[in-house]
């Protein structure tokens, strides 16, 4: 029996091999990247500057890698049907073992792109991880549009709210009957009902507009579709859905004709305008004064940051709809929210009592924190981590994963309901972000720090028991924080490059 010792040895060896190979999965979301980097800074004859030169090529290298591969995915796709796409996107939890709460570029489709713009569409949410069921029917889409360009008319089977958070538009909408034009700035929000025939324009002469929509599909549940008037060379015309023969009746307009009309707009859905039609388009405007919230028309836009902010301070401001109040969201139970974060200062931690809240990041930098016991790998769940950004602890209760993830402009990143959530702005900029709260209604939002933390509401006893601390002791630090819901950020930031982020 010489060799029966050997087999606890093979089987030890085995799993810490096994422990190596899930600790490295956990660590990286991209091996390649990893190694690459890894390699860079492991090089003896560089200094400090040419081992950063050397892992930012490896990240554009990633980036360009990546592009291709989206590419070639979306050649594919393109010989399948939209129903095809449907039914891939409804499987779900294709790439689970990412932190499933953040997006960024590469998760965006884009719809439309023409030299003067281009709309985006996020994936569904439900697409990443099936832990974003509760808000598998919202979509998020972001049009970008040069200055002085005309966005076709178009509907959507979806109930559509926008916000417009930078630059200044002409909506115009058709209502039986009725056109109705709305010229919108920084901070507008506005309602179009599903199916509402709508047009715009971007009337600046020098800024790019930039709008968030969030949409609610209303016939296939979270996938919405447009449906362009005019189309173009990105997108058809719905008429042309038909046959000539149904056609030439319904419009009593020879085909010859009708083929000039609908072959005539080669440019795609976001085109150049001239001064003239925009100064002319801009003009139309004929709605009374903004009378919202009290009384009037409830498709008007109002404005969020003609509010007074429900949070301010030196370190932030946090306007926000409140849902009673605002009749356009109500329906839809939503709520809009925007946090102007001070640089070097941060929001929170704090949680959503029901609402999951969805943030785009519009302007800035920073990064975000959250506590997640679902991604957590201890205890009996079995559920798979998040990002790098695991720190594990050994409990056999709960525990929760540390997710975090690195924010820029254009990202966006989602806070469930019951979901402590911290945002920090990064040192040199202002972090500046929109968020559509679903499912407002009867939101609370519970502070875990700064005056009214709920740990300040507790019982000495409770205090004192929770945490077998006096309570004396618990209320010294619970109450050093004497600032609210914005507070002046960590002293220490993440680097780039931070293992955390990779
Ligand atoms: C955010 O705050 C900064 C600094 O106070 C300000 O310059 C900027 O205009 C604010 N942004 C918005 C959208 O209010
Ligand atoms: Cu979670």
């Amino acid at each position: 029996m010489a060799f029966k010792p050997k087999i606890p040895i093979a089987l030890l060896l085995l799993t810490s091999l096994l422990a190596i190979c899930a600790g490295l999965a956990l660590a990286m979301q991209d091996p390649e990247l990893k190694q690459c980097k890894h390699q860079c800074r492991h090089q003896r004859q560089f200094d400090e500057q040419e081992k950063e030169q050397c892992q930012r090529s490896c990240d554009e290298y990633h980036r360009e890698k990546k592009a291709q591969e989206r590419a070639e995915r979306r050649r594919s796709e393109e010989g399948s049907s939209r129903e095809e796409r449907y039914e891939e996107e409804e499987l779900g939890g294709e790439h689970e073992e990412e932190n499933p709460y953040v997006f960024e570029d590469e998760d965006f489709e884009t719809r439309v792109r023409t030299d003067e713009g281009r709309i985006q569409v996020l994936e569904k949410f439900t697409k990443r991880s099936k832990l974003l069921r509760g808000i598998e029917n919202f979509r998020v889409a972001i049009l970008e549009a040069n200055p002085h360009t005309f966005i076709s008319p178009a509907h959507f089977d979806a109930e559509l709210v926008l916000f417009v958070a930078k630059g200044r538009a002409t909506i115009t909408t058709v209502r039986e009957e009725k056109r109705e034009n709305f010229n919108v700035e920084q901070g507008d929000i506005m309602r179009i009902p599903a199916g509402t025939p709508v047009y715009l324009i971007n009337r600046d002469e020098n800024e790019k507009l930039y709008i968030v929509k969030i949409l609610r599909p209303v016939s296939v549940p979270g996938h919405f579709e447009a449906f362009h008037a005019s189309g173009g060379e990105d997108a058809e015309s719905f008429y042309r859905g038909f046959s000539w023969e149904v056609l030439e009746a319904a419009l009593k307009t020879r085909r010859d004709q009708l083929e000039k009309l609908f072959g005539k707009q080669t440019q795609g859905v976001i085109i150049k305008a001239s001064k003239e039609q925009i100064r002319s388009m801009s003009q139309h405007e004929e709605t009374p004064p903004r009378i919202w919230p009290f009384g009037g028309d409830s498709t008007h836009p109002f404005n969020l940051f003609h509010k007074r902010p429900s949070q301010s301070n030196q370190f932030g401001r946090l306007y926000e709809t409140d849902p009673n109040e605002c009749k356009q969201l109500q329906d839809l139970d939503l709520m809009v929210s925007f946090a102007n974060i001070t640089k070097g200062s941060m929001a929170g931690p704090y949680y959503n009592s029901r609402a999951t809240k969805i943030s785009v990041v519009v302007e800035g930098e920073g990064y975000f924190e959250m506590a997640c016991p679902h991604l957590s790998s201890s205890g009996s769940r079995g559920q798979r981590e998040g990002s790098g950004s695991s720190r594990r602890r050994s409990r056999s209760g709960p525990t929760y994963q540390q997710i975090r993830g690195r924010l820029r402009p254009g990202m966006v990143f989602v806070a469930p309901a019951g979901h402590p959530v911290a945002v920090i702005a990064s040192r040199n900029k202002n972090l500046q972000v929109l968020c559509f709260e679903v499912n407002a209604q009867g939101n609370i939002r519970f502070p875990l720090a700064g005056k009214n933390n709920i740990v300040n509401e507790f019982e000495r006893e409770a205090k004192e028991l929770a945490f077998n601390f006096p309570a004396r002791e618990v209320e010294k630090i619970f109450r050093n924080q004497d600032q609210e819901f914005f507070f002046p950020g960590p002293s220490r930031q993440p680097e780039e490059g931070d293992r955390a982020f990779e």
